[in-house]
C-alpha cells in the first residue's frame, strides 16, 4: 500500500468532472487501498480519487475511530436527499486548514458499486451523509469553498498564494 500525494487547491485538476469506472480489476482494488492509506494518514474521514490526481469515479470514507466503517463507492448516483444540517466543513485539498459552514442534506440515500462492481446502496444521516455529499461533490469537479461567496474565496485564495510564496522562499 501506498500513500498517494494529494493536490491542493487552486491545482485546476480538482475542477475536472470524473470518469466512470468500467473495469474492476486487481489494480482498482490496489487503487482502493492506496486511497484509504492516504486517507488515514491525512487524518481524514473521506477521500476521492481526483484529489491523488486520479478522475474517475471512486471515494472511500470511514467516520469511525477506529478504522472500522470503511466504505467503498464506485459510480454512486443519489437516489433520495432531504433534510437540512451543516458543519464546518474541512478538506484534505485546501491548505492552512481552512474549514467554512456549507448546508447540506441532513439524509441521503445512494446507489453505487464496491471495488467487485457488486451494486448497493448506503442509507446516511448526519456526518456520514455530509461526508459523502462532500466526496461526491469531487467528483463532479467540486469543492466546498464553492459554496462561499467569491469574495471570500478570493480572500482565502491570496492567503494560500502568499503561504506558498513564503514557503517556496524558505525552501
Ligand atoms: O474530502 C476530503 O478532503 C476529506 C474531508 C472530508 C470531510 C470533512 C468534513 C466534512 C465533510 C467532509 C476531511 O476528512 S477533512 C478533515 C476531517 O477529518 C474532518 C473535518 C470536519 C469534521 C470531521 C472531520
Ligand atoms: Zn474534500
Amino acid at each position: 500500500m501506498t500513500v498517494r500525494t494529494v493536490i491542493k487547491y487552486p491545482n485546476p485538476n480538482l475542477k475536472l468532472v470524473s470518469e466512470p469506472v468500467t473495469v474492476f480489476d486487481d489494480e482498482l482494488k490496489e487503487l482502493v487501498n492506496d486511497m484509504f492509506e492516504t486517507m488515514y494518514e491525512d487524518k481524514g474521514i473521506g477521500l476521492a480519487a481526483p484529489q491523488i490526481d486520479v478522475h474517475k469515479q471512486i471515494v472511500v470514507i470511514d467516520v469511525s475511530e477506529d478504522k472500522s466503517e470503511q466504505k467503498v463507492i464506485i459510480n454512486p448516483k443519489f437516489i433520495l436527499e432531504e433534510g437540512e444540517t451543516g458543519i464546518e466543513e474541512g478538506c484534505l485539498s485546501v491548505p492552512l486548514d481552512y474549514r467554512a459552514y456549507v448546508k447540506r442534506y441532513e439524509h441521503v440515500i445512494i446507489e453505487c458499486q464496491n471495488e467487485k462492481g457488486e451494486t448497493y446502496q448506503i442509507d446516511a444521516n448526519d456526518l456520514l451523509a455530509i461526508c459523502i455529499q462532500h466526496e461526491l461533490d469531487h467528483l463532479k469537479g467540486i469543492l466546498f469553498i464553492d459554496y462561499l461567496s467569491s469574495l471570500k474565496r478570493n480572500l482565502l485564495l491570496e492567503k494560500i498564494k502568499k503561504a506558498n510564496k513564503r514557503e517556496k522562499r524558505n525552501g
